[in-house]
């Protein structure tokens, strides 16, 4: 099958797909292709201890709390060695910022790019055989290189973003990513320890049946996301909640749906991470032509004030997403 618009067919390898198209990256000096090489070969390491996790007992709390307070998993620590190591090796990065580690790591090289990372999301789906990810954003540095990392260089907006994705350890491992031309996805083949082009210029249905949020905590949902809730069920709609985001990020993203996580009780900002959740699958969402909110503000255009803030986020199909806004 192969796909007029860009003259690669679907199964083509990975590395070829990147070479293909590195010209067409900002800036094209091959420095991204090759961060997306890392975090490809990174991706596989991750995937393989996430595949024989259950054998060699290493899911679990390992006791420690990461800076969120949560417990920390041994993969996720596992995890996040194996990407800081790629990107340390690969030299493109000069700063990392990653759900696991407090403070950014900087690597103090001359490396063009800065990497915002929650190197295993779903953590708590681990012990239990269920799906789990990677997501990832690369920004551009602002300083220049050779200057010390600057906090305007790790504090970019979304829309800065070079490009966003997320590997998804599921029933096949995949990964999703955009460099701003559209969304594409790759599906490991583990035998032959390769990625193939499995879906090409992804498009998100604009509309869709499927609603993804922890309806436990409807009780401390403010008034808008119940009211939507409540159009939801009355036009029956279909509930889905995994409890990982990339999983149920990825299915609404292929089927068509929405998924929230608006402020609560305990989370008065939201549960998850501005810089290394949302805003990647923001930019993925809208290459695919879709879209991400908070309720009232477009995520890509938030300008962080910290590493490890927090924001609502409501996100899938555009016809949806404008749906569940307009109850504020
Ligand atoms: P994590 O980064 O600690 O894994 O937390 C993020 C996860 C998301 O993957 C998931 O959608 C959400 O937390 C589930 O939260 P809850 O258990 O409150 O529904
Ligand atoms: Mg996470």
């Amino acid at each position: 099958m192969e796909d007029s618009r860009i003259g690669l067919p679907i199964g083509t390898a990975l590395d070829r797909f990147i070479k293909r198209f590195q010209d067409d990256f900002p800036y094209a000096t091959g420095e991204l292709s090759q961060l997306l090489r890392d975090i490809a070969l990174a991706g596989k390491v991750v995937n393989r201890e996430v595949n024989k996790a259950g054998l060699i007992n290493l899911s679990g709390s390992i006791g420690s709390e990461n800076i969120q307070g949560e417990d920390q998993q041994k993969l996720d620590v596992l995890a996040n060695i194996r990407f800081i190591r790629a990107f340390t090796k690969g030299g493109e990065a000069c700063a990392i910022i990653s759900e696991e580690d407090e403070k950014v790591v900087d690597l103090h090289n001359n490396g063009k790019y800065i990497i915002a990372i929650d190197p295993l999301d779903g953590s708590s789906n681990i012990d239990v055989n269920v799906s789990i990810g990677t997501i990832f954003s690369i920004y551009r540095r602002l300083s220049p290189v050779g200057s010390p990392v600057s906090e305007e260089d790790v504090l970019q907006p979304g829309i800065n973003q070079v490009a966003s994705g997320y590997l998804l350890y599921g029933s096949s491992t995949i990964l999703v990513y955009t460099t701003g031309k559209g969304v594409n996805a790759f599906t490991y083949e583990p035998t032959l320890g390769e990625y193939f082009l499995s879906h090409h210029d992804l498009r998100i249905p604009d509309d869709g049946k499927i609603y993804s949020v922890n309806e436990a905590s409807a009780h401390s949902f403010n008034e808008p996301v119940n009211q939507y809730l409540e159009y939801c069920k009355k036009n029956r709609h279909t509930a889905r909640y995994i409890g990982s985001l990339v999983a149920d990020f990825h299915r609404n993203l292929l089927k068509g749906g929405i998924y929230l996580y608006p402020s609560t009780d305990q989370n008065p900002q939201g549960k998850l991470r501005l810089m290394y959740e949302c805003n990647a699958l923001a930019f993925v969402v809208e290459q695919a032509g879709g879209k991400a909110s908070t309720g009232t503000e477009r995520i890509l255009e938030i300008k962080p004030k910290s590493l490890h803030q927090r924001c609502p986020l409501y996100i899938g199909s555009k016809k949806m997403v404008d749906r569940a806004t307009s109850y504020y």
